[in-house]
């Protein structure tokens, strides 16, 4: 998978030559480019932003560095890929989960652009998606000051989805939201620390009470926590 990540702070972008990630470029599943936005202006002062148009706070990304930007790096997609997706890190986007992590770690080529500011020119995303498909995506219901740790919050979801990534991949499956409940609790030796003990079940050696107690735990911890993901109940309606 090709990944091409446009941002005026490059450098938040560094931790990705870490651990696990940083494995997978260095073994070639992962060819990732990080790129500045300002390399694609002309101006002596490198101008990425101006005064919104209607007026209010703040600066928008102006339109041109953008435009020659995502058709520079669309131009990279490799042959056999067709189209670029291009993700748009938004507050204002689609709520990013582990299906839309799944969905994009079968695309080719991925483009994230960074905005700052107030956002960026909303002509952007419409010319971009004369180059590929354009996706606004949100991580949630809070304000970041702008789209890069969004978007290292979604590489790291979407590269290790990708095979190979993660060496055992058995090590995916059994996980929080992969089955769309919260993982079970675990447990390392010592079975007694600190006066607290291991579950006895744990140490049973019975395969299927272990896994019993496991879904258990789960779906209590769901009930608990996010209820919202659990399945709603039809029997109470109609
Ligand atoms: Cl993707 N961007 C920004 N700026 N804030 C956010 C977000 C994205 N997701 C949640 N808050």
């Amino acid at each position: 998978m090709r990944i091409d990540v446009v941002s005026i702070f490059p450098s938040y972008f560094d931790g990705l030559a870490l651990s696990l990630l940083g494995r997978a470029r260095a073994a070639g599943l992962l060819d990732l480019h990080v790129h500045d936005l300002r390399d694609w202006t002309s101006d002596r002062h490198r101008t990425v932003d101006d005064t919104p148009y209607g007026g209010g706070a703040g600066m928008v990304m102006k339109p041109e560095p953008w435009g020659l930007a995502l058709d520079e790096l669309a131009g990279t997609t490799p042959a056999a890929a067709g189209r670029p997706t291009i993700v748009f890190p938004s507050p204002a986007g689609e709520v990013f989960t582990q299906a839309t992590a799944r969905e994009l770690s079968a695309r080719e080529h991925l483009i994230f652009g960074c905005g700052r500011y107030e956002g960026i020119d909303e002509r952007v995303f419409e010319d971009a998606a004369g180059l590929g498909e354009v996706r606004l995506i949100s991580l949630g219901d809070y304000v970041l000051n702008g789209g890069e740790v969004a978007t290292m919050a979604m590489i790291e979801a979407i590269g290790r989805l990708v095979p190979g990534v993660v060496g055992n991949p058995d090590s995916l499956v059994e996980e929080s939201h992969e089955d769309g409940l919260l993982e079970y609790p675990s447990y390392t030796k010592p079975a007694l620390w600190r006066d607290r003990a291991v579950p006895d079940v744990l140490l049973s050696g019975n395969h299927g009470a272990i896994a019993g107690w496991r879904r258990e735990q789960q779906l209590e911890r769901t009930r608990l926590r996010r209820p919202d993901l659990l399945p709603t109940d039809d029997a109470d309606e109609g």
